[in-house]
């Protein structure tokens, strides 16, 4: 297993957050990468790859705001973080905006992903480094590899972020994955919410296999994706698995979710594997509500490894701090 993170991707730091309507605290801090980093000591480091590989995910104009938009933010004379705070329902129609308000929420769907002064800097290092673990795959230097991603990605979709995402990481790689001709990629997310990015992404496409267990739309974040019924579109019909999973759900019943989800990634022929892993399914995780332990974190990774495929594991959430390190050396002492 080797193991990928740049310190850049620690500039990101947003105050804070919006939270059943108190501010709070930004749950997706630096602690984060803090806890994950002091559980190993051999750390590889993270190439630059370049802008290619994120244009042919995001929209070029979606990625040109990012990299301003802080920068905008100061010059209409705010502070701090920015913040959208208007949203265009049904996305509207393409329109040119020349006022940073509109933009940010044009380019989201919540309100729980600032922009700070480092944002872009490390959403950037951040795809590098699951790009850079990718990278290493693509050699045969190894057959599993962890990108410590921070921040996540899985909830940014092509011209959107949201959920504390704003480059899709899991998605950018598999694109690279496919153009390197690695073979059928497919992507198996089991962060406790659903990807809803990169279904979005991969939602006609039937070259990339997208499955997720998630905790159930109905009752959880980010209640618009994710439903059973959501099985892809076009071309991809069928390439997307969707198993949402009641809250409380613990270990127990988790297995046959995964063992589902494996199958139908087997089924299809996948010969590389993308993980989009968040401990945020662990008992002990402040904002979710599934009652995994750690132990099984160590048999989940097992039955993904017994699929024998390379595999590149890619963080996305876990805001149990305490606890966080420890639960991913676990998950990754499986493989
Ligand atoms: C990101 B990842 C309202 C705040 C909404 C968004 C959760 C994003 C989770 N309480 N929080 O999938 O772990
Ligand atoms: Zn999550």
């Amino acid at each position: 297993m080797k193991l990928f993170f740049d310190d850049r991707q620690t500039a990101h730091a947003p105050l804070r957050e919006l939270h059943n309507g108190d501010w709070v605290p930004y749950a997706e801090n630096i602690e984060r990468p803090r806890s994950i980093l002091k559980q190993f000591t051999d750390w590889q480091h993270v190439r630059d790859f370049g802008m290619a590989p994120l244009l042919a995910v995001h929209d070029p104009d979606y990625l040109a705001f990012l990299e301003r938009a802080h920068g905008a933010w100061l010059a209409a004379g705010r502070s701090g973080d920015a913040i959208g705070y208007t949203f265009p329902i049904r996305r509207r129609r393409p329109l040119a905006f020349g006022r940073i308000d509109a933009e940010l929420g044009a380019y989201s769907y919540d309100s729980g992903t600032p922009i700070a002064a480092g944002t872009w800097e490390s959403a950037y290092w951040s795809a590098q480094c699951a790009l850079s673990g990718l990278d290493a795959l693509a050699r045969g230097d190894t057959g599993h590899a962890f990108a410590l991603c921070r921040p996540p990605g899985h909830h940014a979709g092509r011209d959107y972020m949201g959920g504390y995402c704003y480059l899709n990481n899991a998605a950018i790689a598999a694109r690279e994955a496919q153009k390197r001709g690695l073979g059928r990629v497919a992507i198996l997310d089991i962060d406790y919410h659903h990807g809803n990015g990169t279904q979005d992404i991969f939602y006609e496409d039937p070259g990339i296999f997208f499955a997720s267990i998630h905790a159930d739309p109905r009752t959880d974040y980010p209640f618009y994706w994710g439903h059973a019924d959501e099985r892809g579109d076009g071309a991809g019909e069928g390439s997307t698995l969707n198993l949402p999973l009641p809250r409380g759900t613990d270990g127990q019943a988790y297995a046959p979710a995964l063992e589902q989800a494996l199958g139908a990634i087997s089924d299809w022929g996948a010969r590389f594997l993308i993980v989009s892993f968040g401990a945020d399914t662990h008992s002990s995780d402040p904002i979710s509500s599934f009652a995994l332990e750690r132990e099984d974190y160590v048999e989940l990774a097992g039955r993904i490894a017994a699929l024998g495929i390379p595999t590149l594991i890619v963080m996305e959430g876990g805001y149990a701090v305490g606890d966080l390190g420890l639960n991913v050396a676990a998950f990754l002492s499986g493989f």
